[in-house]
Order: C-alpha cells, then sequence, then structure tokens
C-alpha cells in the first residue's frame, strides 16, 4: 500500500498517542467511466475506518454491483473491474472533487473526514502517476503496454511482465505534507506491501527515497518461505530481476534505505543481508491482534536500531 511514517515515543507504551501518516500509492489509480478510482488510498481509508471488506480485501463491506451490471448492460467496457455501488459514491466524490480543482490530497483529506482513519492518508503525489506493464504481443515479437489494473485483474497478472513502468513519476513531485511528514518522523515503516507496484512506486516519486533514507527505517517483508502471503508479488518481482525471497527483496531496497529488515521464522537460519539487520517473528497476520504485534515487533526494532 505504501509507507507510514510517524514520531515514536521513547517509551513504547506511550505509543497510542502517536501519530501516524501513511504515504499511499497512487500508481493504481485508474480513470473509469469519468471516475478517479484510487484503490491503495480507498483500501488504507476503508480498512482503518471500519468500512472495508475483509475477506474480499478491497471494496466495501456489504456491497452491491447494479451500477457494474447496468454499465455491462449498455455495452460498457471494461466489464473487468469490481466497480461496487457503495464504493462508486466514494468516486463519484472524488471525480467532483478534482473536476473542481481540488488536488488528489486535498480530496483524500475530505474523503477521510467520513472514515476517519485514525492515521494522516496521504497520496504520494498530486501529480498523475500510473503504473503501467509491457508484455509482449502476440507472438509477432511486439510489444504492448496496459495499465496495471488491466494486467492484475483482468489477467490475473499471468501475462509474464517485461517491464513496469511508473509513467508520469519522472516529473511528479511529493504531494504537499509527505516530505514535510518523512523529516518530522522518528522512524519509517516500510509495509509488507508488493515491493514494485506499492512501496516501489511510492520510492519512485522524486525526493521520496532520499528523504526516507534520512530516518530509521524498518520493513516487513511481504515474502514469507519464498512465496508472496497474498497477490502476485512474486510476478512484479521477477519483472524487475528480484528473486521472491525475503532476502533477496531486503537487498533489493538495501542498506542505504533499510536499517532493520522483519522476516519470517519460515525464513531463520539464512545468511545475513549485508549492512542490514534481519530479525524473525511470525508475520501472517491473521487477526487484528497478530497484525499488532507485527507492527509492535517492526516499532521495537526500529527504536532498538534508532
Ligand atoms: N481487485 C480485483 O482483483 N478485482 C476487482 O474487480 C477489483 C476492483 C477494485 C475496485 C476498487 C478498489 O479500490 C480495488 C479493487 N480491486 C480489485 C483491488 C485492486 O485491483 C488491487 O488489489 C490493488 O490495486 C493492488 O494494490
Ligand atoms: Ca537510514
Amino acid at each position: 500500500m505504501g509507507i507510514s511514517a510517524g514520531p515514536a515515543p521513547a517509551d513504547p507504551d506511550a505509543a497510542e498517542s502517536a501519530q501516524i501518516t501513511v504515504i499511499g500509492n497512487t500508481g493504481d489509480d485508474i480513470t473509469l467511466f469519468g471516475l478517479r478510482v484510487c484503490p491503495d488510498l480507498d483500501t488504507v481509508m476503508y480498512t482503518l475506518g471500519g468500512g472495508s471488506d475483509e475477506s474480499r480485501g478491497w471494496g466495501r463491506a456489504d456491497e452491491s454491483f447494479v451500477v457494474k451490471e447496468e454499465l455491462a448492460a449498455y455495452g460498457m467496457r471494461p466489464t473487468w473491474f469490481g466497480l461496487g455501488d457503495r464504493d462508486t459514491a466514494t468516486h463519484i466524490v472524488r471525480a467532483q472533487m478534482l473536476a473542481a480543482g481540488y488536488p488528489l490530497s486535498a480530496v483524500t483529506d475530505a474523503l477521510c473526514e467520513r472514515w476517519q482513519p485514525g492515521v494522516r492518508l496521504l497520496p504520494m503525489s498530486d501529480d498523475q502517476i500510473e503504473t503501467h506493464v509491457v508484455v509482449a504481443d502476440d507472438g509477432d515479437g511486439g510489444r504492448r503496454a496496459m495499465h496495471f489494473q488491466e494486467w492484475w485483474i483482468r489477467h490475473g497478472a499471468a501475462l509474464p511482465a517485461e517491464s513496469i513502468v511508473s509513467v508520469g513519476a519522472d516529473t511528479a513531485v511529493p504531494a504537499p505534507g509527505v516530505l514535510d511528514a518523512i523529516a518530522a518522523a522518528d522512524i519509517v515503516l516500510l509495509p509488507p506491501s508488493n515491493p514494485v507496484v506499492s512501496v516501489g512506486s511510492v520510492l519512485g516519486v522524486p525526493g521520496i527515497r532520499a528523504a526516507i533514507a534520512e530516518k530509521t527505517v524498518v520493513g516487513v517483508s511481504p515474502i514469507i518461505g519464498g512465496a508472496p502471503v497474498r497477490g502476485r508479488a512474486d510476478a512484479c518481482l521477477s519483472a524487475i530481476g528480484v528473486e521472491t525471497d525475503a532476502r533477496a527483496v531486503a537487498a533489493h531496497y538495501g542498506p542505504e534505505l533499510l536499517d532493520g529488515w522483519l522476516m519470517d521464522d519460515a525464513d531463520s537460519g539464512g545468511p545475513d543481508v549485508p549492512g542490514i539487520t534481519t530479525r524473525c517473528r511470525p508475520l501472517y497476520m491473521s487477526d487484528p491482534e497478530s497484525t499488532a504485534a507485527i507492527a509492535r515487533a517492526a516499532l521495537d526494532l526500529a527504536l532498538e536500531l534508532r
């Protein structure tokens, strides 16, 4: 999803009062039917705001798909994107505010007024950045690029990716507040999100990676025992030539960025990752309690390395 930065209290029991800023990936964002959909920002907002469908992992709880069916009945394409009715209200508010000239960061703020996620949620940039995936085109040696969501959802990330491009990133700037939040943070945590299309997209916004590298940074491995816990991170990692392995992902982030790295017990006993302090513990997020314990372990390691 993104990167969280927060002033951490010296006394870990004061963690309740710590302020957390989440810097969300917007590379997955897509415009459909005139609506701007921001999956990662919405997933953070709905999940922390108590409105997400936990089993699906995206969109709203108690969702229906009548608008999607009606659009399909008109012959509207694409039909592969699950645009839920409740979720669509969010996209309508966002589209209306963007059309009125508000930047995405202000729109996100306004949406969070309703959901009260308990963290400050910032898009990585107000500039449009879209992840596109380049694949081989039907055997004639050609190639074509498609939006990340088409590759991910329609093709199930099963078409081998030749490359993954963050379109617009080179000229983008971080959203207002992003660099200040990082500079003010006591520690930065990299969540166990996709290292290429989620965390990688955030780090690809000019200025963000360098700002984070100044801090004490601890990451949590999204790879356990050589396989992604959720999603097809393996398909993204192979596109950039990184092995689907907890240590390989740490080495990919590199010691200039990462101070500490949490891996699952399944990955204990391997070699050191040069320049990065590794620690093993259970990393399956099976419920809110186990998830909180992982966050606490990452925080503890960061406080130790600070
Ligand atoms: N993921 C799917 O696998 N199928 C969908 O139809 C789908 C719709 C969707 C709608 C709104 C939203 O916020 C997320 C949605 N996702 C869907 C999840 C999304 O494609 C990805 O999991 C993320 O972009 C990856 O981080
Ligand atoms: Ca550092």
